[in-house]
């Protein structure tokens, strides 16, 4: 099947952003995701050269417009490749084929009598380069530029919109799918209940020359979104390539929701209007933030993709914007979260089944694959292989909606599972007896068996990690030409291959040392204002004296009910009695399974101040030591209390 993907096509008035970095990551990711369906993909994604905002950028630099376009142009092109974006064509509006194109297209429909000279007064935004209509200003003012739009009248040419606006509501409602997620169908929808204007598609060249002139009246150049928008056909041939032919019908453009309305109103009726089919899929993503301000050039906290993977690694940027942005949602960018995601979900839940799993198998089968013995499957080996399947239906239904964090939810649930699959089989143990060989050697089938899938499903979005990981699995090549259909399951790992040399992942990360001296500084200036409390840390001999540790308040707690926390794969949420009942969320989920906490009596801190997890407020801590596993990973040992004493009692 063939599949054409689109990112909007970015304007060169400013520098790649992390905005535009997401875009255009989601889009590398779902034409690699297809791909690894075993699709036939077109990705495209370009620059938007001309009109008003791009004249005045180039006046402001000093520069003229042509050269400052190929700069800025050049800038975005840089880009793409230090995210491991990979587009097949990066289109131009400069460029000469879409200059024609456009050219073409305004001449059949005004031909076609669906453009029309007239006057027109309203209120203008420069910064959308559209009038905007009473409706939509707020407080008199543009809601998306904040300042007050200029009354113009002008002769124009307009495009009859109002004509296919009742073809549009009824192509909206018949096809669900037509605009995702939902919330941004239902806006649409709702601003089509009002009467559609025509659309005003010229500007004279009294105010603005940098602009494609129409081609029936040259004192004239084209609305820059009417030009704009045809770059999805300029780049595919139209009209009578043989790509053209193919990929026009599976059309999916990516965008965020400042564009909805020309994507969602302004497109399908000029294509209706060309007589050719409405494109399949508009996937309207959310806003990011950045430490949920807006990002802006004057607050200066604008994030540029370069300094990211600079400092993070390409990888650990492409999975924090999947996985931190639900889909359609506004998120916000922090450097703590993307920190938290490195060393958490990274480095410690995928990093650590990786090289645990490999080093055993280096160590206890001689650096190859051991056969798996079917005759000796558990429990826990069949809940591992349903949980496999399961991730690969799961993740390939969240990837084709265009809901990659849970697709990457799916991915981490498997991970989860195999860290604490290690736990309970503990492999360590099963070499010591010679009896347990097989078994043993089932085991490590399955771990590496599974970190083949899980390389697989993380290819197109991770695709240096999941090749690092094929590497280390003998797997390399079976990667480059691997085809993932969840009904027909991948083959195992074939026994006997010899493993490769085992890269480390994801390090760990520090906090970055300019954030940690500016904690630093701000806690001596609390010091100084006698506003930082006491503790611990205060004392430069390290000790605590008796009082300090009087102040802790450690009981006897009871479990009476466990259970995992959604969507994480580290916390369980207990429901406990010291003796009055509290709920406490613990890290404990893979050391631990909720059934075999019930009824056990443990070590609470009672005093701590409440914090929430995962959305839910834990009162108290339970301790736990971590006990060093020969593999250089850690498990949780919770103190276990007496199961005579009773709840709440005091530890003193
Ligand atoms: O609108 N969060 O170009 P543009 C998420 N040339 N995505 C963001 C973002 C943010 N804070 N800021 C920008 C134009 N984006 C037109 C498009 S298409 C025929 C013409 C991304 O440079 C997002 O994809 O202003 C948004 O839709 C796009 O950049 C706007 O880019």
């Amino acid at each position: 099947m063939p599949t054409y993907v689109t990112t909007p096509i970015y304007y060169v008035n400013a520098q790649p952003h992390l905005g535009h970095a997401y875009t255009t990551i989601i889009a590398d990711t779902y034409s690699r995701f297809r791909r690894l369906s075993g699709d036939s993909v077109r990705f495209q994604t370009g620059t938007d050269e001309h009109g008003e905002k791009i004249a005045e950028a180039a006046a402001k630099a000093g520069s003229n417009p042509r050269e400052y376009v190929d700069a800025i142009a050049a800038l975005f092109q840089q880009t793409w490749p230090l995210l491991n974006v990979q587009p097949d064509y990066v289109i131009r509006t400069t460029d000469a084929d879409h200059i024609k194109t456009v050219q073409r297209i305004l001449d059949q429909v005004h031909r076609q009598g669906d453009i029309y000279f007239s006057e027109y007064a309203g209120l203008y935004c420069r910064g959308c380069e559209r009038f905007l209509t009473d409706k939509e200003l707020v407080e008199g003012k543009c809601p998306d530029h904040l300042v007050e739009p200029e009354p113009i009248t002008e002769q124009n040419y307009f495009f009859r919109m109002s004509k296919y606006q009742d073809w549009l509501i009824e192509h909206i409602k018949k096809n669900p799918e037509f605009i995702t997620p939902e919330r941004y169908r239902n806006e649409v929808l709702a601003f089509l209940d009002e009467p559609l204007e025509d659309l005003c598609i010229s500007r004279p060249t009294s105010r603005l020359t940098w602009g494609i002139p129409l081609p029936f009246d040259n004192r004239f150049v084209t609305y820059v979104w009417f030009d704009a928008l045809i770059n999805y056909l300029t780049g595919i041939g139209y009209p009578d390539g043989p790509l053209f032919a193919d990929y026009w019908p599976v059309a999916e453009h990516v965008i965020a929701k400042d564009i909805l309305k020309p994507h969602a109103i302004y497109w399908p009726t000029m294509l209706k209007s060309m007589g050719l089919s409405p494109f399949k899929r508009l996937h309207v993503h959310g806003y990011w933030n950045v430490d949920s301000t807006k990002m802006s050039k004057s607050l200066g906290n604008v994030i540029r993709p370069r300094e990211l993977v600079e400092e993070y690694g390409v990888d650990t940027v492409r999975y924090f914007l999947l996985r931190e942005m639900s889909f359609g949602l506004d998120a916000s960018f922090s450097y703590d979260a993307i920190l938290a995601r490195q060393n958490a979900d990274l480095a410690n839940d995928l990093g650590n089944l990786f090289s645990r799993s490999l080093t055993m198998i280096g160590k206890y089968a001689d650096q190859h694959i051991p056969p798996l013995h079917s005759e000796l499957l558990q429990k826990s080996d069949h809940e591992v292989q349903e949980a496999l399947q399961t991730m690969a239906t799961t993740y390939t239904a969240e990837m084709n909606a265009f809901r990659f964090h849970r697709a990457l939810q799916a991915v981490w649930e498997v991970i989860g599972l195999l860290n604490r699959y290690i736990v309970t089989n503990a492999p360590w143990e099963l070499a010591k007896d010679p009896e347990q060989h097989q078994r043993l050697q089932t085991v490590l089938a399955l771990l590496g068996g599974s970190l083949w899938h899980i390389a697989v499903v993380l290819k197109p979005i991770m695709p240096e990690t999941a090749a690092k990981m094929a590497q280390a699995l003998g797997m390399e090549e079976a990667l480059a030409t691997a085809v993932l259909r969840p009904a027909t399951p991948l083959a195992p790992l074939p026994a006997g291959r010899g493993l490769g040399e085992v890269p480390q992942l994801f390090p760990r990360m520090e906090k970055k040392k300019k954030a940690a001296s500016k904690t630093a500084r701000s806690n001596q200036a609390q010091a100084a204002h006698g506003t930082k409390k006491t503790g611990p840390e205060a004392q430069h001999t390290g000790l605590l004296s008796f009082a300090q540790f009087q102040a802790l308040d450690l009981r006897v707690a009871q479990i009476n009910a466990a259970q995992r926390v959604k969507k994480s794969e580290r916390l369980l949420r207990l429901s406990v009695s010291a003796p009055e009942e509290r709920t406490v969320v613990a890290g404990i989920a893979q050391s631990y399974s909720p059934e075999e906490l019930i009824g056990k009596k443990v070590v609470l801190v009672a005093n701590l101040q409440p914090a929430k997890l995962m959305g839910i407020v834990s009162e108290g801590m339970v301790l736990a030591a971590k006990e060093p596993l020969e593999d250089g990973s850690e498990r949780l040992r919770l103190l276990f209390v007496d199961s005579v004493m009773s709840p709440g009692s005091k530890i003193s």
